[in-house]
This record gives structure tokens, C-alpha cells and sequence, in this order.
């Protein structure tokens, strides 16, 4: 009896193990977190009842029950190295010249590898069992955080394979995903927590938390990108061989690392990466370069603290400080108000960056940022510019915290807060300037009915001068009209009138997003289109009906019907569809017109003809569902220019993948 309970514990702790491995190092989950969580209480249950089968590599030995009293010290048995670094590409090509010349070699092949934002650890395995870990500190000596480490569930306790070194030190980098770091950062929030104020310092503050219990509900990811001390000659060739071989022990490392040659390649990975950097889901901080070859590594060797055979090469700073002038608040095309910090010039991440939106009311409040003050800002990809936090030794004296207006900065109407809301709106609607100028840009915009050459300045000036209060109104304007403002030329009033007259026959989804109706973008256009096929439908349908449609839940409902009761929206509408606005009949779907009815596509890398909304739009047209990431449920993955991880992953699952020729073909 109690061999059949040991047997059965030793087979879900491997089996969990195994799981464990699929999903943070394979990145191909085999099984769903509900059902790991199941096994998981089993196997605790077994454990509770039977502690002496209990063994130290058991997924549930992680978190220790007790705070340590301090963090040890440890001194590392070779040095943890740091990074030259090379800013730009003269710098890189010099960096490549020299190594040339010290080897004699033509032409040098690199590892090129992401540079991870977090913190450098050192893992030691003795006899295949994770034994330490240690912070780098100053090199020569870290912090003891091996209990820590332990609750970090993509780094094996037990490492798998055979023929393991008998001690083994793996490095690499410890790290917080974004998508962790956020949903962490509003739990705290919602908890009165502290919050961090970067990926960074969660990853960091993390690892020197005294409670593991703690440390072990914090997202954290690790990948190793290098060995330190090992007992025994591994006898491979190259570097990129080494990291595959502790992959293959269970290890994750990072799966954009590639070999490169020359300084030519290296720069196209760094464009590559860069490029790659706004939609990965961990913050990098540049990328780096190391020889490829172990033997042409050991005869370049070392200068003091680093090796001479690899360098950093750093992206620009996406965070910088400056000072705020002034705040001010904006008022959106749904009337939500948010203040925004005028600041003193400062480049951050290579662009000049003179405004940062400071969110909401509470945000202000919880950093508490005052005119006058000295702040961190950042700004990532495409991402508006933040404030992330004060500098509060720089405050002035005499500072003031700011108050937010009561009443609307355009209109003056007394500003409301909804329920459940963190946004102060105003709620004048389209009588309200500044929400009438943002209807009639969205209902001008790309997306929406297309009027080329009537832009965001043009309409602020149009409304300004009394021209248009609605978008029915633009159909209704003739040359004189505009003619008549400033700085407008008999061609340009002509070539507007023209694109306004042609903006006229458009696409029923593309009027409906047009109409602006809150939490309607154009894939909930799309579907209202094609599955209800007139704007009378959806104004006849109940919250209940469109509850009923794909993708569509209570508050998009709730948004359609608050639209369509406003008597104003209904009037605008009319005065529209009198403006002989028109659309193509929609028709009821067939497998001819939708050839990918039924199908999950998901879209990865940089398309040249299509934005990412554009392809959307068609392969949703055409019946398909898009989907955000590859699973085993993913029929098509459309793979652009340097696609990486998804389409590795199709091609494992044998998922079909295609190009962009295929989706213009279609
Ligand atoms: N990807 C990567 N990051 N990183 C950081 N490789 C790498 N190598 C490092 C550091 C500090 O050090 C080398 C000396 C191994």
C-alpha cells in the first residue's frame, strides 16, 4: 500500500514537473492552469498525509513557511562578470575591427542575444538539485537568495537529462513581465499596496523580499544566458551550443537569441529586436553580442571586470527626467478629462518628449506629482509619454498640490465621476466644444469614413468658426465656406469637397465606428454590421439581443443602447443618412463569400501592405476569428517580415502558416 502511494506521488510530481518544463521553457503549454492547479492540491494532499515521500524537488517545496531574518552573504567562486557597452554603430563596427584584429580572423560569428531589464543571478545545481542562488552584488560577493528563488516556477529544482555535471552554476536574469508587473501593480493598488514603479525594480524588490511566501506570488521570470562555475570540460564548440544544452536541462533561455555574423548582422538584430521591443511582454534594455566560439573567447579573454569577447549595445533611455511646467487637463471625445504635465523638453528613448499624461485623478494623487516638480518619465513604443514619479528631494518649497477642475476647462459644466469610474467626465456631450471637435476627427478619421485632407486642426478650426457642429454638417459646406478660413486656398477647398463627397459611399461597419458609441472599435463595428446589417437593427435591438452576438457583452451593450436613446445621436444619424450617406448591401454569408468561416488566424511580424487593423478587418470579413496568440486551436498563423516566437511555436504545433501575399490574394 504505502509503495502503490509512494509510486503515485513520485509520478505527480513528475508529471508536474513536466508540465512546469512545457510551459516556461518549451512555451507550449500542455495542459491549462485549472487543471495543473488540480493536480497540484492532489499531490499536496498526498504529501500532507504521507510527509515522508515528501522529496526536496517536489514543485510543492517551493515556499519555505517561514521569513528569513536577513540575507547571507556569498562570495562567488569566479567573479560575475559586466558588459562593455557600445552605443552606436560606428562604436559596434570599431568593437568588431578590434576583436578582428586581435584573433586574425576575416569575419567573426556572434551569439546575439536580447538584453534582459532585471536582475543577474547565479543559480548553482549540485548533482542535478538547485543548491544556491545568489544576487550578483558587487561581483565578487551576492546575497544568499536561494529560498527566494525557489518559488520562481520556470526554475527547475530538479534538472532534467542525464550525464549533469556534478555542480553546475547557470546565470542569466531574473524578470518581471510586463503583463505581470501591471495586473501586480493594480491588485496592489486595489489593496492599498506599494507599487513599483518599473519591471525592474518589482523583479528587484522581489528577490529581497525577506518573506518567500511573498516572493512566491510575484510573477517572475528567469532566463539564463551563460555558465559560471562548472566541475567538469562540457567540450562544446560555441556558446549558442552551450545555451541549447541547458535548455535542454529544463532551463528556459530566451528564444529571440540567434548567431550572427559580422557587425552587419549584429546591427540588423539590433533593428530587429528594437523594432520587437513595444510588443514584448518584458522590458529589454539593448541587446548583446558575444563570440560564438568558445576557443576564439578564451584567447580573447578579459580586461578588468569584463570579458573583452562580448558587449552591450543599449537602446536609447525610454525613461528620462525633466520638470513639469504645468498641468493641464484634456478633454476626450467621450468627455473623460485627463490632466496632462507640460514639461521642460527632454529626449527619452531618442524622441524629444514635451507632454505626459498623468492619467486620472487618483493617479495624481497616488504619485502626488505638483507643478514645479522633478519627475522620471518614460515613454515605450507608441505608448503615450508618463509620468512615472516624483523626485521628491528636488520638490520646491513653495509647492502646491494640484486640484482638479470642478468644472469642464471648455464648456463649463460641472464635471461628473461615474460609478466605477477613475475618470472625471463632462457630461455636455456634443454641446460641449471640445467632445463636438473629437466626434468630428474620429468620424473623419482612417478608420472611420476616411476624408482625406480634413485634419485634427482644420476641424478644431471649422468648429471654432462656427462652420460645423456635427459630422452631418460637413456635407453641407461649399467652397465659400471654406474658402473663407484662414490660410485655405480655392485647390485645397476644392480637393476637400471633393474627398468629402466621396467619403459618402462607405462601408456600414466603418459608419458605425464612425458614429463614435463608446467601447465600439472596429472589430465590434464589424460584427454589429455583419450580423445585424442595418443601423435601424441595431437601434431596434434590446441589451439582451446584442448580448447575444459574438464578442458583445453587458457594458458594449449597455454603451450601444445609452447611444442610440440619445435623441440627439438619432437626429445626427438622420441627418447623415439624408446626406445620401451609403453602403454596400451586406450580404448573408456564404462559404464563397466567407472562405474563412470557422477559422482562428493569428497575425505575427511586420506586414508591409496591411497595418495590423487593416488585416484584421479583411481576414474578419472573410468569417475568421483573430486570435492574439498560437494554441493548438490556431488554424492559420499569418507571418510577416521577422516574425519570432509565434511562428516558432506554429511550426512546432504544426499549425498551417502563411504569408502576406496570401492574405492580399485573398
Ligand atoms: N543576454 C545576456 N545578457 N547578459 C548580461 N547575456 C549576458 N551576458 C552577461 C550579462 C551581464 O555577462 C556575460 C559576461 C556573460
Amino acid at each position: 500500500m504505502s509503495e502503490d502511494i509512494k509510486k503515485t506521488i513520485e509520478e505527480l510530481r513528475s508529471q508536474l514537473n513536466d508540465y512546469a518544463y512545457h510551459y516556461y521553457v518549451l512555451d507550449e503549454p500542455v495542459i491549462s492552469d485549472v487543471q495543473y492547479d488540480k493536480l497540484y492540491q492532489q499531490l499536496l494532499e498526498l504529501e500532507k498525509n504521507y510527509p515522508e515521500f515528501i522529496s526536496s524537488d517536489s514543485p510543492t517545496q517551493r515556499v519555505g513557511d517561514k521569513p528569513l531574518d536577513g540575507f547571507k552573504q556569498i562570495k562567488h567562486e569566479a567573479p560575475m562578470l559586466s558588459l562593455g557597452n557600445v552605443f552606436t554603430e560606428t562604436e559596434l563596427i570599431e568593437f568588431d575591427n578590434r576583436l578582428m584584429d586581435l584573433v586574425q580572423v576575416g569575419e567573426i560569428e556572434y551569439s546575439a542575444e536580447p538584453k534582459l531589464d532585471g536582475l543577474a543571478v547565479s543559480i548553482v545545481y549540485e548533482k542535478g538539485k538547485l543548491k544556491q542562488a545568489a544576487t550578483r552584488g558587487d561581483g565578487n560577493v551576492g546575497e544568499d537568495i536561494t529560498a527566494n528563488v525557489k518559488t520562481i516556477k520556470a526554475i527547475p529544482l530538479l534538472l532534467r537529462g542525464n550525464n549533469i555535471p556534478d555542480k553546475l552554476e547557470v546565470r542569466g536574469e531574473v524578470i518581471m513581465t510586463r503583463s505581470g508587473f501591471n495586473e501586480y501593480n493594480r491588485q496592489a493598488e486595489l489593496l492599498g499596496e506599494k507599487t513599483f514603479a518599473n519591471p525592474r525594480n518589482a523583479a528587484a524588490g522581489s528577490l529581497r523580499q525577506l518573506d518567500p511566501r511573498k516572493t512566491a506570488k510575484r510573477p517572475l521570470m528567469f532566463y539564463a544566458y551563460s555558465l559560471g562555475v562548472v566541475s567538469q570540460e562540457l567540450n562544446f564548440e560555441s556558446h549558442i551550443e552551450t545555451l541549447e544544452w541547458v535548455k535542454s536541462l529544463g532551463i528556459p533561455v530566451n528564444n529571440l537569441n540567434q548567431t550572427v555574423m559580422s557587425a552587419k548582422g549584429c546591427q540588423q538584430f539590433y533593428q530587429m529586436v528594437g523594432e520587437k521591443r513595444p510588443s514584448l511582454n518584458y522590458d529589454i534594455d539593448g541587446v548583446v553580442y558575444k563570440v560564438n566560439n568558445l576557443q576564439l573567447q578564451k584567447k580573447l579573454g578579459f580586461v578588468t571586470k569584463s570579458p573583452r569577447w562580448a558587449t552591450a549595445h543599449k537602446f536609447p533611455a525610454e525613461e528620462a527626467t525633466t520638470v513639469i511646467e504645468n498641468i493641464e487637463v484634456q478633454v476626450g471625445r467621450t468627455g473623460s478629462i485627463t490632466p496632462v504635465a507640460r514639461l521642460q523638453p527632454v529626449v527619452v528613448g531618442g524622441v524629444t518628449v514635451t507632454n505626459a499624461t498623468l492619467h486620472n485623478e487618483d493617479e495624481i494623487r497616488r504619485k502626488d506629482v505638483r507643478v514645479g516638480d522633478t519627475v522620471f518619465v518614460r515613454r515605450a513604443g507608441d505608448v503615450i509619454p508618463e509620468v512615472v514619479k516624483v523626485v521628491l528631494q528636488k520638490r520646491p518649497e513653495n509647492s502646491q498640490p494640484f486640484i482638479m477642475p470642478i468644472h469642464c476647462p471648455v464648456c463649463e459644466t460641472l464635471l461628473v465621476k461615474l460609478e466605477g469610474e477613475a475618470v472625471l467626465r463632462c457630461p455636455a456631450g456634443l454641446y460641449c466644444d471640445a467632445q463636438r471637435k473629437e466626434a468630428i476627427k474620429h468620424f473623419a478619421s482612417r478608420k472611420a469614413l476616411d476624408i482625406e485632407g480634413l485634419g485634427d486642426k482644420l476641424v478644431e478650426l471649422m468648429v471654432d468658426e462656427g462652420l460645423i457642429k456635427t459630422p452631418a454638417d460637413l456635407f453641407h459646406l461649399n467652397q465659400q465656406d471654406l474658402i473663407n478660413l484662414e490660410r485655405m486656398a480655392e485647390k485645397s477647398a476644392n480637393n476637400l469637397l471633393q474627398s468629402i463627397e466621396s467619403s459618402k459611399h462607405t462601408q456600414l461597419d466603418k459608419f458605425i465606428y464612425a458614429l463614435g458609441i463608446r467601447e465600439v472599435g472596429e472589430a465590434t463595428a464589424m460584427t454589429l454590421a455583419n450580423q445585424l446589417k442595418s443601423v435601424e437593427a441595431i437601434e431596434d435591438s434590446t441589451a439582451e439581443q446584442l448580448e447575444e452576438l459574438p464578442d458583445i457583452g453587458p457594458i458594449v451593450a449597455k454603451r450601444i443602447r445609452q447611444f442610440f436613446a440619445d435623441k440627439h445621436n438619432l437626429k445626427v444619424i438622420q441627418q447623415l443618412l439624408d446626406a445620401d450617406i451609403t453602403w454596400d448591401k451586406i450580404e448573408t454569408p456564404t462559404a464563397d463569400s466567407q472562405p474563412l468561416l470557422g477559422k482562428t488566424i493569428v497575425l505575427t511580424g511586420s506586414l508591409s501592405q496591411f497595418t495590423r487593423a487593416t488585416a484584421k478587418a479583411k481576414l474578419i470579413k472573410l468569417g475568421a476569428k483573430v486570435a492574439g496568440s498560437v494554441s493548438k486551436n490556431t488554424d492559420i498563423l499569418v507571418a510577416g517580415e521577422n516574425a519570432g516566437s509565434k511562428l516558432t511555436k506554429a511550426e512546432k504545433l504544426g499549425v498551417e502558416v502563411r504569408d502576406e501575399d496570401w492574405l492580399l490574394g485573398l
